[in-house]
């Protein structure tokens, strides 16, 4: 990306000016905002994989260096304390001078535990905001992540400034370019682990650089929803495909997923007419339409196949009204994406975090706001053929409406999931996953 320096200074103005205003609702004079620590495993000398406080990288693209430090009150200059050991076993980051740097006042730390004297001296009039309780409580701070701070930023991390857009089209790049291998890995008859590789290789980001554990899927295993295992050994047959795989920018998600069936079946058939569905809701979702309902119109959409499939014989509203499409569809329609990639800020009714839970029936729900321009959603309906949920179905009085046959005939392949990543504009939408040109 030729990084938009205007963008990314109305990025930090904003950031500012949410900071000011958390302030004030708190009584305090400035955040600490703490990226993290090393991660030492039980026993060990080894680390685990340093994962950023999201909190640290809303500022700046800094997503491998513990031990840092912001210092913010949105008025003045953040002050950074930015980790720059002396160390010959690891690699040591370089002094700042990417196009974020000119935004801090960067004071460089050897030592981890000599940050002292680079924190406000007025701890009182400073909350911490990290993971790490016992050092902030060491280092003297008292207020430790207060809820009317996070509230208030978690409720605003929804609306993405455009430099967030950018970060995030960037990473949709990466992952289509993914996507793209991975289907060809497929079709070659590869083996999950291989599909994984062919993943990375592509996309450039190895597994501690996606946003979250790909889910590279054969056959019947793309009816587990989160399948994280990777099968080293191919099957001997490759019926279907799904993965959901996304791909880290700039500390900003891409999460797509895409199901693929290798002859032209009614499985495939299948899939078509879920890519339909996906398509119709990323056009209904706008300005003022309440998410929650988009999510009740994928119900309508897989009650409908399911009808016209012949897998159930109900018309669709009384399926619905049965609750039958949730044994085929068990999971949300979809979350915010942002710098996590179920991005904070979904459930609650304004920004002091008044809570707005899913509604009962539907309890994995991410998301209940009403759509606002310059959010980003995933719209990822599924359709799928679990063994334990269809068990269910079987003992259920319901079971008199399945076309039994047909749902046996479909195990084998599992499931299907598609989902494509969505800017809310005022007057439009950007599917950024489709306008790449991921089919
Ligand atoms: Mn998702």
């Amino acid at each position: 990306m030729t990084t938009h320096h205007e963008a990314y200074k109305e990025h930090i103005a904003t950031l500012q000016a949410r900071t000011k205003e958390a302030l004030q609702r708190e009584g305090l004079d400035g955040l600490v905002i703490h990226s993290g620590q090393s991660k030492r495993l039980f026993l060990d000398d080894n680390h685990y994989p340093f994962k950023v406080n999201p909190q640290f990288k809303a500022w700046l693209p800094v997503i491998d260096n513990p031990n840092c430090w912001l210092v913010v009150n949105g008025q003045d200059k953040p002050k950074l304390i930015f980790y720059r050991p002396v160390d010959f076993w690891h690699k040591v980051p370089p002094e700042p001078s990417a196009f974020w740097a000119e935004h801090f006042d960067i004071v460089l730390l050897k030592q981890a535990d000599a940050v002292e004297k680079h924190l406000p001296y007025d701890k009182p009039r400073f909350a911490y905001i990290g993971e790490y309780i016992e050092v902030a409580r060491a280092l003297g701070f008292n207020n430790v992540n207060p809820d009317r701070v996070l509230h208030y930023l978690h409720y605003q991390r929804a609306y993405k400034t455009d430099y967030e857009l950018e970060c995030m089209r960037e990473a949709n790049k990466l992952a289509v370019a993914g996507h793209r291998a991975a289907a060809q890995a497929f079709h070659d008859g590869k083996s999950e682990f291989d599909i994984n590789q062919a993943y990375a290789l592509a996309s450039r980001q190895g597994d501690n650089d996606v946003p979250y554990t790909s889910i590279v899927a054969l056959n019947e295993h793309t009816a587990i929803l989160h399948y994280m295992q990777c099968d080293t050994v191919a099957p001997a047959y490759n019926r279907s495909f799904l993965i959901d795989a996304g791909a880290t920018y700039h500390g900003y998600a891409a999460d797509i997923t895409r199901t693929y069936s290798r002859e032209d079946d009614r499985f495939a058939e299948l899939i078509q007419r879920m890519d339909k569905v996906t398509t119709t809701l990323c056009d209904t979702l706008k300005p003022n339409v309440a998410y929650t309902d988009i999510h009740l119109l994928a119900h309508d959409g897989v009650a409908q196949i399911l009808h016209d499939m012949g897998i159930v014989n109900l018309q669709p509203q009384d399926m619905v009204e049965q609750g039958i499409t949730r044994t085929f569809f068990p999971h949300g329609i979809g979350h915010f994406l942002g710098l996590q990639v179920h991005d904070v800020g979904g459930l609650v009714n304004d920004d002091r975090g008044t809570p707005k839970p899913s509604p009962e029936d539907h309890p994995f729900l991410r998301c209940t706001r009403m759509v606002e321009p310059r959010q980003v959603f995933t719209i990822e309906p599924g359709l799928y053929f679990i063994d334990s949920l269809l068990a269910d179905l079987k003992t259920s009085a319901a079971s008199k409406y399945i076309n039994w046959d047909k749902v046996d005939l479909f195990r084998p392949y599992g499931g299907i999931r598609i989902e494509d990543n969505i800017i809310v504009h005022r007057d439009r939408n950007e599917n950024m996953t489709r306008d790449l040109g991921l089919k």
